[in-house]
Protein backbone atom coordinates (compact mmCIF):
# COMPACT_ATOMS: atom_id res chain seq x y z
CA UNK A 1 0.00 0.00 0.00
CA UNK A 2 1.20 3.54 -0.11
CA UNK A 3 1.32 3.76 3.36
CA UNK A 4 4.11 1.59 3.49
CA UNK A 5 5.77 2.75 0.50
CA UNK A 6 9.15 4.51 0.40
CA UNK A 7 9.36 8.27 1.53
CA UNK A 8 5.09 7.71 1.70
CA UNK A 9 5.53 11.02 0.01
CA UNK A 10 5.71 9.53 -3.77
CA UNK A 11 1.52 9.54 -3.58
CA UNK A 12 -0.71 11.14 -6.31
CA UNK A 13 1.20 12.74 -9.16
CA UNK A 14 -1.35 16.12 -8.45
CA UNK A 15 0.42 16.73 -5.07
CA UNK A 16 2.60 20.31 -5.71
CA UNK A 17 6.19 19.71 -4.75
CA UNK A 18 6.86 22.03 -2.46
CA UNK A 19 9.25 24.87 -2.87
CA UNK A 20 9.41 28.94 -3.55
CA UNK A 21 7.91 27.95 -7.58
CA UNK A 22 4.61 26.71 -5.91
CA UNK A 23 4.52 30.03 -3.58
CA UNK A 24 1.82 31.74 -6.20
CA UNK A 25 -0.27 28.75 -6.95
CA UNK A 26 -0.61 27.25 -3.06
CA UNK A 27 -4.06 25.67 -2.47
CA UNK A 28 -6.60 27.50 -1.36
CA UNK A 29 -6.99 24.87 1.79
CA UNK A 30 -3.51 25.70 2.57
CA UNK A 31 -2.66 29.16 4.10
CA UNK A 32 0.91 30.81 2.96
CA UNK A 33 2.83 33.90 4.57
CA UNK A 34 2.36 36.79 3.35
CA UNK A 35 5.46 38.84 3.83
CA UNK A 36 8.07 39.31 1.54
CA UNK A 37 10.22 36.76 2.13
CA UNK A 38 13.23 37.94 0.15
CA UNK A 39 13.63 40.71 2.44
CA UNK A 40 13.92 38.75 5.35
CA UNK A 41 17.65 38.42 6.66
CA UNK A 42 19.35 36.15 9.35
CA UNK A 43 18.73 37.18 13.03
CA UNK A 44 18.30 33.85 15.10
CA UNK A 45 20.39 30.65 14.29
CA UNK A 46 18.50 27.51 15.70
CA UNK A 47 20.75 24.40 16.29
CA UNK A 48 18.18 21.47 16.51
CA UNK A 49 15.90 21.36 13.39
CA UNK A 50 13.03 18.49 14.54
CA UNK A 51 9.47 19.10 14.70
CA UNK A 52 9.15 20.86 17.96
CA UNK A 53 11.15 23.49 16.73
CA UNK A 54 9.63 23.99 13.27
CA UNK A 55 5.86 23.27 15.57
CA UNK A 56 6.89 25.85 18.03
CA UNK A 57 9.78 28.96 17.81
CA UNK A 58 9.51 29.12 14.25
CA UNK A 59 6.02 29.58 13.95
CA UNK A 60 6.12 32.11 16.33
CA UNK A 61 8.62 33.73 14.35
CA UNK A 62 6.76 33.74 11.41
CA UNK A 63 3.63 35.54 12.89
CA UNK A 64 6.72 37.98 14.24
CA UNK A 65 7.45 38.25 9.87
CA UNK A 66 3.92 39.28 9.05
CA UNK A 67 4.38 42.67 11.58
CA UNK A 68 6.19 45.51 9.83
CA UNK A 69 10.12 46.12 10.30
CA UNK A 70 10.67 42.40 11.66
CA UNK A 71 11.89 41.36 8.60
CA UNK A 72 15.79 41.13 10.43
CA UNK A 73 14.45 38.05 12.65
CA UNK A 74 14.76 35.37 10.09
CA UNK A 75 16.47 31.95 11.12
CA UNK A 76 19.00 29.90 9.79
CA UNK A 77 18.77 26.77 11.13
CA UNK A 78 22.56 24.59 11.49
CA UNK A 79 22.49 20.62 11.43
CA UNK A 80 25.15 19.77 13.54
CA UNK A 81 24.96 15.81 13.27
CA UNK A 82 28.01 13.88 11.15
CA UNK A 83 27.42 10.97 9.00
CA UNK A 84 25.29 10.92 5.95
CA UNK A 85 21.71 11.31 7.42
CA UNK A 86 22.46 14.17 8.85
CA UNK A 87 23.61 15.52 5.29
CA UNK A 88 20.66 13.85 3.78
CA UNK A 89 18.47 15.92 5.85
CA UNK A 90 20.08 19.29 4.87
CA UNK A 91 19.65 18.59 1.43
CA UNK A 92 16.22 17.73 1.70
CA UNK A 93 15.36 21.14 3.88
CA UNK A 94 17.28 23.06 1.08
CA UNK A 95 15.75 21.54 -1.97
CA UNK A 96 12.57 22.75 -0.33
CA UNK A 97 14.11 25.99 0.47
CA UNK A 98 13.94 25.70 4.09
CA UNK A 99 9.89 25.92 3.69
CA UNK A 100 7.78 23.14 5.59
CA UNK A 101 3.62 22.93 6.09
CA UNK A 102 2.62 23.12 9.72
CA UNK A 103 -0.58 21.46 10.34
CA UNK A 104 -2.53 21.90 13.78
CA UNK A 105 -5.32 19.65 14.95
CA UNK A 106 -7.43 20.66 17.71
CA UNK A 107 -8.95 18.19 20.02
CA UNK A 108 -12.74 18.67 18.10
CA UNK A 109 -10.66 17.74 14.80
CA UNK A 110 -10.42 20.85 13.28
CA UNK A 111 -7.04 21.25 10.97
CA UNK A 112 -5.41 23.87 10.03
CA UNK A 113 -2.54 23.98 7.49
CA UNK A 114 -0.08 26.70 6.75
CA UNK A 115 3.29 27.40 4.84
CA UNK A 116 5.81 28.41 7.29
CA UNK A 117 8.79 30.66 5.67
CA UNK A 118 10.78 31.79 8.80
CA UNK A 119 13.41 29.32 8.23
CA UNK A 120 15.25 31.55 5.13
CA UNK A 121 18.42 29.16 5.25
CA UNK A 122 19.43 25.53 6.73
CA UNK A 123 23.65 24.87 6.77
CA UNK A 124 25.02 21.60 7.73
CA UNK A 125 28.11 22.53 10.03
CA UNK A 126 30.03 19.35 9.73
CA UNK A 127 30.09 19.52 5.81
CA UNK A 128 31.29 23.48 6.00
CA UNK A 129 32.00 24.35 9.72
CA UNK A 130 34.17 27.46 8.95
CA UNK A 131 30.57 29.19 6.92
CA UNK A 132 28.62 27.87 10.27
CA UNK A 133 31.28 29.77 12.48
CA UNK A 134 31.35 32.59 10.12
CA UNK A 135 27.63 32.89 10.15
CA UNK A 136 27.23 33.09 14.20
CA UNK A 137 30.11 35.57 14.13
CA UNK A 138 28.63 37.93 11.82
CA UNK A 139 26.78 41.21 13.54
CA UNK A 140 23.18 40.41 12.28
CA UNK A 141 23.10 37.59 14.52
CA UNK A 142 21.69 38.06 17.96
CA UNK A 143 20.01 35.32 19.32
CA UNK A 144 20.92 31.47 19.24
CA UNK A 145 17.85 29.20 20.16
CA UNK A 146 18.65 25.52 20.82
CA UNK A 147 16.37 22.44 20.93
CA UNK A 148 19.19 20.09 21.54
CA UNK A 149 16.87 17.69 23.66
CA UNK A 150 16.60 17.08 27.74
CA UNK A 151 19.81 15.18 27.41
CA UNK A 152 22.01 17.21 25.33
CA UNK A 153 23.30 19.76 27.71
CA UNK A 154 25.55 17.59 28.54
CA UNK A 155 25.49 18.10 32.83
CA UNK A 156 26.29 15.40 34.60
CA UNK A 157 23.00 14.54 36.61
CA UNK A 158 25.19 13.66 40.09
CA UNK A 159 27.35 16.46 40.42
CA UNK A 160 25.41 18.91 38.53
CA UNK A 161 28.91 19.86 36.32
CA UNK A 162 30.01 20.01 32.85
CA UNK A 163 30.86 16.70 31.63
CA UNK A 164 34.59 18.19 30.08
CA UNK A 165 35.33 14.25 29.71
CA UNK A 166 32.72 13.68 26.77
CA UNK A 167 34.46 13.15 23.69
CA UNK A 168 33.12 15.19 21.36
CA UNK A 169 33.83 18.02 23.88
CA UNK A 170 37.91 16.54 24.47
CA UNK A 171 37.85 16.71 20.54
CA UNK A 172 36.18 20.19 20.47
CA UNK A 173 38.99 21.62 22.92
CA UNK A 174 41.94 20.65 20.79
CA UNK A 175 40.41 21.50 17.81
CA UNK A 176 38.08 24.80 17.85
CA UNK A 177 37.77 25.29 14.24
CA UNK A 178 36.35 21.95 13.31
CA UNK A 179 33.65 21.78 15.99
CA UNK A 180 31.31 18.49 16.48
CA UNK A 181 29.58 19.51 19.38
CA UNK A 182 27.25 22.33 19.80
CA UNK A 183 29.02 24.40 22.91
CA UNK A 184 32.42 23.89 20.47
CA UNK A 185 30.90 25.37 17.68
CA UNK A 186 29.27 28.25 19.62
CA UNK A 187 32.03 28.82 21.77
CA UNK A 188 33.87 29.24 18.95
CA UNK A 189 32.00 31.50 17.39
CA UNK A 190 31.83 33.69 20.54
CA UNK A 191 35.42 34.10 20.02
CA UNK A 192 35.58 34.85 17.08
CA UNK A 193 32.70 37.76 17.88
CA UNK A 194 34.54 38.91 20.47
CA UNK A 195 38.08 39.17 18.76
CA UNK A 196 35.72 41.33 16.02
CA UNK A 197 34.76 43.75 18.76
CA UNK A 198 31.47 42.56 18.20
CA UNK A 199 28.29 42.65 21.06
CA UNK A 200 27.56 39.57 22.99
CA UNK A 201 23.80 37.73 22.12
CA UNK A 202 21.30 35.43 23.62
CA UNK A 203 21.46 32.19 24.13
CA UNK A 204 17.74 30.51 24.55
CA UNK A 205 17.46 27.34 25.19
CA UNK A 206 14.25 25.91 24.08
CA UNK A 207 14.54 22.66 25.99
CA UNK A 208 12.36 20.71 28.75
CA UNK A 209 14.65 21.45 31.48
CA UNK A 210 14.56 22.96 35.02
CA UNK A 211 15.62 26.23 34.53
CA UNK A 212 16.88 25.66 30.86
CA UNK A 213 18.58 29.25 30.55
CA UNK A 214 20.55 28.52 33.90
CA UNK A 215 21.37 25.05 32.90
CA UNK A 216 22.52 26.07 29.12
CA UNK A 217 24.78 29.06 31.25
CA UNK A 218 26.26 26.52 32.81
CA UNK A 219 27.24 24.32 30.14
CA UNK A 220 28.72 26.79 27.94
CA UNK A 221 30.58 28.78 30.58
CA UNK A 222 32.08 25.49 31.77
CA UNK A 223 33.10 24.40 28.02
CA UNK A 224 34.58 27.96 27.69
CA UNK A 225 36.10 27.88 31.09
CA UNK A 226 38.31 24.63 29.81
CA UNK A 227 38.95 26.68 26.45
CA UNK A 228 39.50 30.38 28.02
CA UNK A 229 38.90 31.31 30.72
CA UNK A 230 38.87 35.03 29.98
CA UNK A 231 36.58 34.22 27.23
CA UNK A 232 34.24 32.54 29.94
CA UNK A 233 34.34 35.88 31.66
CA UNK A 234 33.55 37.88 28.60
CA UNK A 235 30.67 35.27 27.78
CA UNK A 236 29.33 35.50 31.53
CA UNK A 237 29.00 39.60 30.62
CA UNK A 238 27.75 39.68 26.97
CA UNK A 239 25.43 36.69 26.74
CA UNK A 240 22.38 36.46 28.28
CA UNK A 241 20.57 32.68 29.02
CA UNK A 242 16.89 33.60 29.75
CA UNK A 243 14.61 30.58 31.29
CA UNK A 244 11.56 29.81 29.21
CA UNK A 245 8.76 26.93 29.43
CA UNK A 246 7.81 25.60 26.31
CA UNK A 247 4.77 23.79 25.33
CA UNK A 248 3.87 21.68 22.31
CA UNK A 249 3.41 18.34 21.39
CA UNK A 250 4.70 17.64 18.21
CA UNK A 251 5.04 13.94 17.84
CA UNK A 252 6.79 11.48 15.17
CA UNK A 253 5.49 11.96 11.64
CA UNK A 254 6.37 8.32 9.96
CA UNK A 255 5.77 8.06 6.52
CA UNK A 256 1.61 6.70 6.74
CA UNK A 257 0.76 10.36 8.40
CA UNK A 258 3.11 12.69 5.81
CA UNK A 259 1.26 10.85 3.27
CA UNK A 260 -2.29 11.54 4.98
CA UNK A 261 -1.22 15.26 5.37
CA UNK A 262 -0.13 15.71 1.98
CA UNK A 263 -2.85 14.10 0.36
CA UNK A 264 -4.79 16.60 2.60
CA UNK A 265 -3.00 19.54 1.86
CA UNK A 266 -2.35 18.98 -1.92
CA UNK A 267 1.58 19.44 -1.47
CA UNK A 268 3.93 17.52 -1.08
CA UNK A 269 6.17 17.80 1.48
CA UNK A 270 9.37 15.79 2.58
CA UNK A 271 9.29 16.88 5.90
CA UNK A 272 5.38 18.29 7.32
CA UNK A 273 5.24 19.25 10.63
CA UNK A 274 1.84 17.78 12.61
CA UNK A 275 1.15 19.59 16.14
CA UNK A 276 -1.86 20.64 18.27
CA UNK A 277 -3.86 23.57 18.10
CA UNK A 278 -2.26 24.27 21.56
CA UNK A 279 0.76 26.34 22.08
CA UNK A 280 2.97 27.68 25.10
CA UNK A 281 5.85 29.99 25.46
CA UNK A 282 6.43 31.79 28.81
CA UNK A 283 10.19 33.04 28.90
CA UNK A 284 12.12 35.91 30.39
CA UNK A 285 12.63 39.12 28.87
CA UNK A 286 16.32 38.63 29.42
CA UNK A 287 17.57 39.19 25.33
CA UNK A 288 20.67 41.31 25.81
CA UNK A 289 20.76 41.79 21.97
CA UNK A 290 16.83 42.48 21.49
CA UNK A 291 14.44 40.11 20.04
CA UNK A 292 11.59 39.84 18.23
CA UNK A 293 8.22 41.38 18.88
CA UNK A 294 7.54 38.15 20.39
CA UNK A 295 5.03 39.99 23.04
CA UNK A 296 2.72 40.42 19.94
CA UNK A 297 2.31 37.06 18.81
CA UNK A 298 0.76 35.05 21.88
CA UNK A 299 3.97 34.84 23.96
CA UNK A 300 4.15 35.29 28.15
CA UNK A 301 6.85 37.15 28.78
CA UNK A 302 7.59 36.88 32.56
CA UNK A 303 9.77 36.98 35.16
CA UNK A 304 7.91 34.33 37.11
CA UNK A 305 8.79 31.51 34.63
CA UNK A 306 10.12 29.00 37.12
CA UNK A 307 6.85 28.11 38.26
CA UNK A 308 5.04 27.92 34.91
CA UNK A 309 8.06 25.56 34.56
CA UNK A 310 7.64 23.33 37.30
CA UNK A 311 3.45 22.79 36.70
CA UNK A 312 4.29 22.18 33.25
CA UNK A 313 7.06 19.58 34.02
CA UNK A 314 5.33 18.01 36.32
CA UNK A 315 1.66 17.47 35.74
CA UNK A 316 2.17 17.29 31.81
CA UNK A 317 5.63 15.90 31.11
CA UNK A 318 5.56 13.80 34.18
CA UNK A 319 1.76 12.53 33.10
CA UNK A 320 3.51 11.50 29.56
CA UNK A 321 6.26 9.89 31.61
CA UNK A 322 3.48 8.12 33.81
CA UNK A 323 1.62 6.78 30.85
CA UNK A 324 3.90 5.94 28.47
CA UNK A 325 5.27 2.88 30.29
CA UNK A 326 2.45 0.94 31.41
CA UNK A 327 0.71 1.88 28.57
CA UNK A 328 2.86 0.06 26.17
CA UNK A 329 2.66 -2.54 28.75
CA UNK A 330 -0.80 -3.09 28.75
CA UNK A 331 -0.56 -3.08 24.92
CA UNK A 332 -1.40 0.40 23.72
CA UNK A 333 0.71 1.89 21.35
CA UNK A 334 -0.74 5.50 20.98
CA UNK A 335 -1.39 7.99 23.50
CA UNK A 336 -4.93 8.56 22.18
CA UNK A 337 -5.86 5.00 21.82
CA UNK A 338 -4.44 4.37 26.06
CA UNK A 339 -6.89 7.51 26.56
CA UNK A 340 -9.85 5.95 25.26
CA UNK A 341 -9.58 3.26 27.91
CA UNK A 342 -10.83 4.74 31.07
CA UNK A 343 -8.87 2.93 33.32
CA UNK A 344 -6.13 5.02 31.84
CA UNK A 345 -8.02 8.29 32.18
CA UNK A 346 -8.52 7.06 35.83
CA UNK A 347 -4.76 6.49 36.72
CA UNK A 348 -3.73 9.60 35.11
CA UNK A 349 -6.36 11.74 37.17
CA UNK A 350 -5.06 10.06 40.10
CA UNK A 351 -1.14 11.09 39.82
CA UNK A 352 -2.28 14.94 38.61
CA UNK A 353 -4.28 14.96 41.71
CA UNK A 354 -3.34 12.89 44.85
CA UNK A 355 0.45 12.82 43.55
CA UNK A 356 1.15 16.40 42.33
CA UNK A 357 -1.05 18.71 42.57
CA UNK A 358 -1.75 18.19 46.77
CA UNK A 359 1.73 19.24 46.94
CA UNK A 360 2.35 21.87 44.39
CA UNK A 361 -0.04 24.69 46.27
CA UNK A 362 2.65 27.35 46.50
CA UNK A 363 4.79 26.89 43.93
CA UNK A 364 2.25 27.29 41.41
CA UNK A 365 2.33 30.48 39.44
CA UNK A 366 -0.68 32.83 41.13
CA UNK A 367 -3.89 32.76 39.57
CA UNK A 368 -3.30 29.39 37.27
CA UNK A 369 -6.60 27.16 37.63
CA UNK A 370 -4.98 23.90 38.46
CA UNK A 371 -7.79 21.70 37.42
CA UNK A 372 -8.59 23.51 34.33
CA UNK A 373 -4.94 22.52 33.51
CA UNK A 374 -5.41 18.71 34.49
CA UNK A 375 -8.76 18.80 32.75
CA UNK A 376 -6.90 20.69 29.47
CA UNK A 377 -3.68 18.05 29.46
CA UNK A 378 -6.53 14.90 29.05
CA UNK A 379 -8.23 17.08 26.34
CA UNK A 380 -4.62 17.45 24.36
CA UNK A 381 -3.91 14.22 25.46
CA UNK A 382 -7.08 12.49 23.77
CA UNK A 383 -6.66 14.29 21.00
CA UNK A 384 -6.71 11.66 17.75
CA UNK A 385 -5.93 13.43 15.12
CA UNK A 386 -1.99 14.32 16.25
CA UNK A 387 -1.24 11.04 16.38
CA UNK A 388 1.51 11.06 18.83
CA UNK A 389 3.18 7.58 20.16
CA UNK A 390 4.15 6.17 23.10
CA UNK A 391 7.55 5.18 22.29
CA UNK A 392 8.32 8.47 21.30
CA UNK A 393 7.42 9.75 24.86
CA UNK A 394 8.85 6.95 26.39
CA UNK A 395 12.39 7.72 24.54
CA UNK A 396 15.44 8.78 26.98
CA UNK A 397 13.41 8.18 30.32
CA UNK A 398 16.58 7.91 31.99
CA UNK A 399 17.11 11.64 31.37
CA UNK A 400 13.39 12.44 31.94
CA UNK A 401 12.84 10.77 35.25
CA UNK A 402 15.10 13.03 36.86
CA UNK A 403 13.82 16.46 34.99
CA UNK A 404 10.03 15.27 34.85
CA UNK A 405 9.14 13.09 38.51
CA UNK A 406 12.07 13.42 41.27
CA UNK A 407 10.78 15.57 42.87
CA UNK A 408 7.10 14.34 42.76
CA UNK A 409 8.49 10.60 43.81
CA UNK A 410 10.37 12.43 46.47
CA UNK A 411 7.46 14.45 48.18
CA UNK A 412 5.32 11.07 48.17
CA UNK A 413 7.78 9.81 50.30
CA UNK A 414 8.58 12.20 52.61
CA UNK A 415 4.94 13.36 53.26
CA UNK A 416 4.22 9.47 53.10
CA UNK A 417 1.64 9.62 50.67
CA UNK A 418 0.24 6.84 48.13
CA UNK A 419 3.24 5.29 46.12
CA UNK A 420 1.41 2.59 44.02
CA UNK A 421 1.58 4.95 41.13
CA UNK A 422 5.16 5.15 41.30
CA UNK A 423 5.76 1.64 42.02
CA UNK A 424 4.27 1.14 38.88
CA UNK A 425 6.09 2.89 36.56
CA UNK A 426 9.23 1.49 37.89
CA UNK A 427 7.84 -1.37 37.36
CA UNK A 428 6.52 -0.76 33.87
CA UNK A 429 9.69 0.70 33.17
CA UNK A 430 11.95 -2.53 33.81
CA UNK A 431 9.36 -4.22 31.69
CA UNK A 432 9.60 -1.51 28.90
CA UNK A 433 13.68 -2.42 28.72
CA UNK A 434 12.80 -5.92 27.93
CA UNK A 435 11.18 -4.89 24.39
CA UNK A 436 8.07 -7.05 24.95
CA UNK A 437 4.81 -6.07 26.33
CA UNK A 438 2.74 -7.99 28.47
CA UNK A 439 0.55 -8.92 26.09
CA UNK A 440 2.39 -10.94 23.22
CA UNK A 441 3.83 -7.20 21.33
CA UNK A 442 7.54 -6.28 21.14
CA UNK A 443 8.82 -3.29 20.72
CA UNK A 444 12.14 -1.52 20.72
CA UNK A 445 13.41 0.34 23.75
CA UNK A 446 15.46 3.65 23.21
CA UNK A 447 17.40 4.50 26.11
CA UNK A 448 20.92 5.77 24.66
CA UNK A 449 21.67 7.21 28.24
CA UNK A 450 21.74 3.79 29.66
CA UNK A 451 24.90 3.21 30.76
CA UNK A 452 27.08 0.06 30.68
CA UNK A 453 27.43 0.00 34.33
CA UNK A 454 23.80 0.27 34.18
CA UNK A 455 23.33 -2.74 31.65
CA UNK A 456 25.58 -4.75 33.79
CA UNK A 457 23.06 -3.87 37.01
CA UNK A 458 19.80 -5.10 35.06
CA UNK A 459 21.71 -8.19 34.40
CA UNK A 460 22.95 -9.17 37.27
CA UNK A 461 19.25 -10.28 38.28
CA UNK A 462 19.66 -8.95 42.22
CA UNK A 463 16.69 -7.32 42.91
CA UNK A 464 15.86 -3.77 42.84
CA UNK A 465 18.19 -3.41 39.82
CA UNK A 466 16.03 -1.10 38.08
CA UNK A 467 16.26 1.25 40.76
CA UNK A 468 19.63 1.49 41.23
CA UNK A 469 20.01 2.43 37.52
CA UNK A 470 20.87 6.31 36.43
CA UNK A 471 17.40 6.51 35.46
CA UNK A 472 16.44 6.49 38.98
CA UNK A 473 19.52 6.44 40.73
CA UNK A 474 19.15 9.98 42.29
CA UNK A 475 15.82 9.44 43.76
CA UNK A 476 16.74 6.62 46.45
CA UNK A 477 13.94 4.52 45.60
CA UNK A 478 16.20 1.18 46.38
CA UNK A 479 16.90 2.27 49.83
CA UNK A 480 13.58 3.13 51.06
CA UNK A 481 11.89 0.18 52.45
CA UNK A 482 8.23 1.56 52.25
CA UNK A 483 8.80 1.90 47.85
CA UNK A 484 10.74 -1.31 47.81
CA UNK A 485 7.25 -3.18 48.82
CA UNK A 486 5.00 -1.25 47.02
CA UNK A 487 7.82 -2.11 43.95
CA UNK A 488 7.06 -6.06 45.16
CA UNK A 489 3.38 -5.45 45.39
CA UNK A 490 3.26 -3.94 41.92
CA UNK A 491 4.82 -6.73 40.29
CA UNK A 492 3.77 -9.66 41.89
CA UNK A 493 0.23 -8.32 40.77
CA UNK A 494 1.74 -7.79 37.28
CA UNK A 495 2.96 -10.96 36.70
CA UNK A 496 0.53 -12.88 38.39
CA UNK A 497 -2.79 -10.60 37.41
CA UNK A 498 -1.70 -8.97 34.26
CA UNK A 499 -1.24 -5.64 33.50
CA UNK A 500 -4.56 -4.31 33.25
CA UNK A 501 -5.34 -5.24 36.79
CA UNK A 502 -1.80 -3.84 38.28
CA UNK A 503 -3.30 -0.39 36.23
CA UNK A 504 -6.45 -0.50 38.00
CA UNK A 505 -4.94 -0.80 40.90
CA UNK A 506 -2.68 1.68 41.03
CA UNK A 507 -5.60 4.07 39.71
CA UNK A 508 -7.50 3.30 42.85
CA UNK A 509 -4.92 3.87 45.52
C1 LIG B 1 7.00 14.60 26.14
C2 LIG B 1 7.26 15.97 25.53
O1 LIG B 1 8.97 13.69 25.27
C3 LIG B 1 8.23 13.76 26.24
O2 LIG B 1 8.45 13.12 27.24
O3 LIG B 1 6.43 14.74 27.40
O4 LIG B 1 7.90 15.86 24.30
C4 LIG B 1 5.96 16.76 25.39
O5 LIG B 1 5.20 16.28 24.32
C5 LIG B 1 6.25 18.22 25.20
O6 LIG B 1 7.05 18.67 26.26
C6 LIG B 1 4.97 19.03 25.13
O7 LIG B 1 5.23 20.36 25.35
Amino acid sequence: STDNAGTGTATTPALLRLSNEILNHVPPTVQCFRYDRKRVTPGIVHIGVGNFFRAHLAMYVEKCLHIPGQEEWGIVGIGIRQGQASAKKAEKVQSQNGLYTLSEYSPNGGVSTRIVGSMIRYMHAPSDPQAALDLVASPAIRIISLTITEGGYNIDEKTKEFVLADEDVQHDLANPTTPKSVFGLIVEALSLRRSKGLPGLTILSCDNLRSNGDVSRKAFLGFAHARDPELATWIGENVSFPNSMVDRIAPAVGDAAAARVNSHSGIMDETPVITESFSQWVVEDKFIAGRPSFHQVGVELRSDVAKFEVIKQRLLNGSHSMLAYPALICGFRMVDEALRDKTVVAYLTAFMKHDVIRFVGEISPEGLDLDAYTASIIERFTNPAIGDQLIRIAFNGCVKFPVYLSNTFSTLLTKGAALERAALLAVSFEQYLKGSDLKGGRFIPDEPHLTEEDKEILASGEPYSVLKTSAFATFNLAENEKFRQKFDEARNRMTTEGPDAALAFAAAA
